[in-house]
């Protein structure tokens, strides 16, 4: 077992039962200004028509355990806000976690362009996404090597951060940004923490075609959907003797979209 200080440890102390591994987004930084999330532990009443709310409700800390879930996309039940987080393309949005405590996993953000601008009536089930970020194993194998779900695990306290920088190019216009950690420490298990926010983003002019004329058809996905092809990379037993050398990685999801300037990955 790991030492866990103090403060950490009455938090985790305080919470329900076995669910107290499982996490999500609280928060979301863009410099200096916070953006609260929704809280699954208080009242959904007192947050879903709040003109602070820019996530979408998720109703639980616990996972979705199955790529093929109706809530995939921007979890449970994923109810719309009144607001949207205005974001300059190029520019750095954090995801604030209170807390994260599993280490193995990839890491992935999306976005997703809104029809007619207007992020709250997309079918989720049918909105197209376009990975702009991702990590996976940084270095090791699989069970004992180093994550970046793990490198941003916080053990003092503090929230863990995850900075993503929205991709110069993007054409301005309203958004869902989806973040999602999958976690393998359970062999053949995945557990799915989706969560999305909207944003407002200024961007280049956009052209008739729009986002997806610019960003190419084989980067868009829908989710449930999206991970075809992916079980290898999801449905895996990081201890096996199979794998106890294993050194890489395959991110579900396919490449990256990076924009026409900056490397989203680099913040
Ligand atoms: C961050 O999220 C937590 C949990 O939802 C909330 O209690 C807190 O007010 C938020 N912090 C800020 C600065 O918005
Ligand atoms: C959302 O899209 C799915 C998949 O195309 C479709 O089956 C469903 O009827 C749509 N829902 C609404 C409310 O239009
Ligand atoms: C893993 O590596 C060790 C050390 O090189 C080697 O002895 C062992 O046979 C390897 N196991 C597998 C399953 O490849
Ligand atoms: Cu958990």
């Amino acid at each position: 077992m790991m030492m866990v200080p103090v403060l950490l440890a009455a938090f985790l102390a305080a919470l329900p039962g076995p669910a107290s591994a499982h996490g999500g987004l609280s928060n979301y930084t863009v410099g200096e200004t916070w953006y609260r999330g929704y809280d699954p532990s208080t009242p959904p009443e007192d947050q879903l028509n709040q003109p602070w709310l820019t996530q979408r409700q998720w109703s639980t800390i616990d996972p979705l355990f199955t790529p093929l879930s109706p809530f995939l996309s921007c979890n449970d039940p994923g109810t719309p806000p009144p607001s949207y987080i205005p974001i300059t393309a190029g520019d750095v949005i954090t995801a604030v976690y209170y807390y994260w405590l599993h280490p193995v996993g990839p890491m992935t953000v999306w976005l997703s362009r809104c029809p007619d601008n207007d992020c709250n009536n997309v079918n989720l089930s049918e909105a197209k996404w376009f990975k702009i970020w991702e990590a996976g194993l940084l270095e090791g194998t699989l069970e004992l090597g180093t994550w970046y779900q793990k490198s941003f695990q916080r053990w003092d306290g503090e929230p863990g951060l995850w900075p993503v920088r929205i991709p110069l190019g993007l054409g301005g216009g309203r958004y869902i940004i989806r973040h999602e950690i999958l976690s393998l420490h359970v062999p053949d298990k995945p557990q799915f923490y989706p969560e999305c926010a909207h944003l407002e983003v200024a961007g280049v002019e956009e052209e008739e075609d729009g986002v997806e004329g610019r960003v190419p058809e084989e980067y868009l996905k829908v989710f449930p959907g999206g991970y075809e092809g992916d079980e290898k990379s999801i449905f895996i037993d990081i201890y096996s003797e199979e794998n106890v050398n294993t050194t890489t990685y395959v991110i579900p999801g396919g490449p990256i979209w990076e924009g026409l300037g900056l490397d989203s990955t680099e913040v």
